[in-house]
């Protein structure tokens, strides 16, 4: 470490609280949802999972996050999985589904002044009313969400601090001051509306409108790419880039998350930044992969890993606590004349100060949108000037970062120990693709666990009775691309049933296929062989059920995946297709026994171009199954021919029957 002389081309950097204040800053998070994007991390084996954890949420010790965002399932496809929905019917409420309320009791159990941000992506069926629009009753959608916020107060005690409109979606002003007004008689006057998750015009719309301007805290925009209109920083309210990153997470996500973790406010004054995804818990070849923080998708070998972003977080969560205040752009915040950004934050008593500057270059730093306009960084030499009540400060403890992209491996978040302020100067020489915090604070860790199990491929045979499971919760591994698919109980054994009955009102139109699947396992598997019971419940049964392998796309495309898919119908029918639609037949005909009382046994065999079924373990056919060139590989699955209740037990992959 070397500290440089300041000479004549030292840029002279003022820190300085007498001419007043900035923005209160409100914290950086992560997203999990928009969604399932946390599916792989509920089974992970302990202590994994609780390092995973620590590594995320516990402060002073990795990414040390200060807002955490929840996906408010609504039994829709929203990018990587479907989230269960706290009320799949009307008349039904359940706040054990799912997975997001044991996130965010980790998350506070960690950090218990961690502020928990709820969003809806797609709602179910119902709650429009006959609409296809979830503003056509907004009573009905207001009680619908704010029936949610209940439940995490009165089921565990978890404080909701905000709650969003739709993501990314149409929002309709009236249906935000019905949230507020729903919001304020049930005892929620705290929780605090961020609108609208999706371009900074609904600020537009709060100008004239007082009772919507008193609606809102913030103005949530995605992907601002550090930029806010004037409508917006000029409206009086908070302004959040309430998602943005999602880029992969190596170094060049790194560099992404450095730039705008700072420039969010120095050009656009957001003060909360949030990554989709809070971490990375989705298989490979679903739409994103590794867009999250951090990376963690396989629970079966436990390993995972704690990518650069984490540290790049660490630099500003780990010295600067929801409530700072930034300091004005003139005295303490601003971009260097050579490229690279700084931001300088008080603490409430004014005592304490730190300093963060990135010198990210371009081409390291591009997120996955929007684009990022031309410019360049060069080294350069900064003297920080301390003014006001800074000027008592005498040291400032330094923690580093050096980015490296030439595959050597990156320095992240390294503690250089305190440096001395000599007449209000520290003089700094900056290079490109760093990240420097100067702060009065004396905490700071860099955390450690043991070195994580090495990566394996999803192993098989697999087997899942689902005994292992809790009540309610998602089969574990099973990633739900439409529907939604619960752990219940007879009593003496526990199935999976797939729940949802109707069309839900959709995020990104998945749901088109008709049919709730879910899948497992591995995007490259080719010969495969799935078994599976089923059982159609007495009412509200789907029409048919399926098990499938080589599904070759899900997520938001699952509505036109390709694969091998054998359909068993109530009506005692079977098929075969090569879609997920079901309409591309390669055979069809009927059962030889009853399928629709009782359980029954499902098999599947794809070997190169053959495909064979078997029901109750009796041969229904073997097929070519006449694809052009050799088949695509790809995940497999199980799912219902329609909405509609079905029963599943013993689920069996192999490589052979
Ligand atoms: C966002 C969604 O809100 C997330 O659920 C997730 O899908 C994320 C992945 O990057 O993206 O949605 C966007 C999708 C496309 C654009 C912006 C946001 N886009 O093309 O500008």
């Amino acid at each position: 470490w070397a500290l440089v002389v300041a000479d004549d081309d030292t840029i002279n950097l003022v820190f300085d609280d007498t001419n007043g204040l900035g923005r209160t800053f409100e914290g950086i998070g992560g997203i999990s949802g928009g969604g399932a994007t946390s599916k792989l991390l509920v089974n992970y084996p302990q202590p994994l999972r609780d390092q995973i954890l620590d590594y995320l949420f516990l402060p002073n010790f990795g990414a040390s996050l200060q807002i955490l965002k929840v996906e408010i399932g609504g039994d829709v496809q929203s990018t990587d999985g479907t989230e269960a929905s706290h009320m799949h019917n009307s008349w039904e409420e359940n706040y054990e589904r799912g997975y997001e309320w044991w996130l965010m009791l980790e998350a506070k159990k960690r950090n218990p002044d961690i502020k928990i941000y709820s969003l809806p992506w797609g709602f179910p069926g119902w709650v429009g009313q006959g609409s296809s629009s979830p503003y056509g009753n907004t009573t009905v959608l207001a009680d619908y969400v704010v029936r949610w916020i209940n439940g995490a107060k009165t089921h565990y005690n978890i404080t909701v601090d905000y709650v969003g409109i739709w993501n990314e979606r149409p929002c309709n002003n009236d249906y935000v001051k019905v949230l507020r007004k729903t919001l304020n008689e049930r005892g929620f006057q705290h929780t605090l509306i961020v609108a609208s998750d999706n371009g900074w015009e609904f600020a537009d719309g709060l100008y004239g409108d007082h009772e919507l301007a008193n609606a809102v805290h913030a103005v949530g925009c995605h992907y601002p790419g550090t930029w806010s209109s004037n409508s917006a920083k000029y409206v009086g309210k908070a302004l959040w880039a309430s998602e943005d990153y999602s880029t992969f997470n190596d170094e060049f996500g790194a560099g992404c998350w450095a730039r705008i973790l700072n420039q969010n406010y120095v050009d656009g004054l957001m003060t909360a930044t949030i990554a989709w995804d809070l971490i990375a818990s989705y298989y490979h070849n679903l739409d994103f992969f590794r867009d999250g923080l951090m990376t963690a998708v396989e629970p079966w070998s436990g390993h995972y890993v704690v990518n650069s972003p984490i540290w790049v977080t660490a630099h500003t969560t780990q010295f600067v606590s929801v409530g700072w205040k930034y300091l004005n752009h003139t005295a303490g915040v601003g971009y260097l004349k050579n490229g690279g950004s700084y931001v300088g934050l008080v603490s409430p008593t004014g005592n304490d100060l730190t300093i963060v500057i990135e010198t990210m270059t371009h081409d390291h730093s591009q997120c996955i949108r929007p684009g990022l306009p031309w410019y360049t960084v060069s080294p350069q030499n900064v003297s920080l000037n301390l003014k006001g009540h800074f000027s008592k400060i005498t040291k400032l403890n330094l923690w580093y970062s050096q980015l490296s992209f030439d595959g050597k491996l990156s320095n992240m978040f390294t503690s250089m120990g305190p440096v001395q302020v000599v007449n209000g100067m520290v003089n700094l020489t900056l290079g490109l693709d760093q990240i420097y915090t100067l702060t009065t604070l004396s905490g700071g860790h860099k955390g450690s666990h043991p070195t994580p199990p090495s990566s394996h491929p999803f192993p098989l045979p697999y087997f899942d009775d689902f005994e292992g499971n809790n009540l309610y919760n998602e089969p574990n591994n099973l990633a739900q691309q439409t529907g939604s698919f619960e752990v219940l109980s007879n009593g003496s054994n526990k199935f999976i049933r797939q729940m949802v009955m109707e069309w839900p009102l959709s995020w990104c139109g998945a749901e088109s296929v008709g049919k709730a699947v879910t899948v497992i396992g591995d995007s490259t598997w080719d010969d495969l062989f799935i078994e599976i019971d089923f059982q159609f419940p007495t009412v509200n049964a789907s029409n048919g059920i399926f098990v499938a392998a080589r599904i070759n796309q899900a997520g938001c495309e699952m509505d036109h995946s390709q694969g091998v898919f054998f359909f068993i119908t109530s009506d005692n029918k079977y098929s075969l297709t090569r879609d997920s639609r079901a309409t591309d037949e390669v055979t069809s005909g009927n059962l030889p026994s009853p399928a629709h009382t009782g359980w029954h046994k499902i098999s599947l065999y794809v070997q190169g171009s053959k495909a064979y079924g078997a029901f109750d373990k009796r041969d229904l056919f073997a097929v070519d199954l006449n694809v052009h060139g050799s088949p695509v590989p790809g995940f497999a699955g199980i799912g219902t021919y329609n909405y509609g209740l079905a029963d599943f037990d013993n689920l069996h992959i192999a490589l052979t029957p």
